[in-house]
């Protein structure tokens, strides 16, 4: 097992279009085994392999309390079904920073296991917000981008600074 390192925004390989997998492999469950721990040590809800520089339609999740409950989404698709909720987001790659973002609220998904084996569920709340959040990582996209322009300057500014800053410290 492996920690790995989580991009940062405004960094521009977050606007990557993640690849299908295609092999399912021992290679692709040590990446979902990394990926899990990783976002586990965050600590984080949900991780796409986009934030840790691996370009495949890779997603894992954990929603319980006891953190004993991880979710493997292999090439996840989204169907909007109706309704919008709004929920307050953040994200591993946008570190400190929250902001209330709207989308769909109830939304089937399918996806496959870390087998390959193909499933499909319908679901809303939490789950439904997350996996929103997942998949447009697969597609190059942050939740930053449904900011408005200032309140994006601003992320973008506070982020380079602070990244600036603790380069100058390692240094
Ligand atoms: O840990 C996370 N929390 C979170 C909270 C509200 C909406 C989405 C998320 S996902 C985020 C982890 C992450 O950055 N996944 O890409
Ligand atoms: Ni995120």
């Amino acid at each position: 097992m492996a920690f790995l390192d989580i991009l940062v925004y405004p960094d521009k390989r977050l606007r990557q279009r993640a690849e299908p997998v295609t092999v399912f492999d021992a290679e692709l469950e040590k990446l979902v085994q990394d990926m899990a721990e990783t976002m586990y040590a965050a600590p984080g809800i949900g991780l796409a392999a986009i934030q840790v520089n691996v370009l495949k339609r890779v997603v894992v999740m954990d929603l319980s309390e006891e953190k004993n409950d991880l979710k493997v989404f292999i090439n996840p698709e989204i169907t909007p079904l109706e309704g919008t909720q709004e929920f307050e987001e953040g994200c591993l790659s946008v570190p400190g920073v929250f902001a209330s973002v709207e989308r769909v609220e109830r939304v089937r998904i399918n996806a496959m296991d870390v087998k390959g084996n193909p499933f499909e569920l319908e679901t809303d709340g939490l789950l439904s917000v997350c996996i929103q959040h997942e998949v447009d990582h697969l597609n190059g996209k942050v939740f930053v981008d449904y900011l408005s322009r200032m309140k994006q300057d601003r992320v973008r500014k506070k982020l380079l600074k602070e990244q600036k800053e603790s380069a100058s410290q390692a240094a």
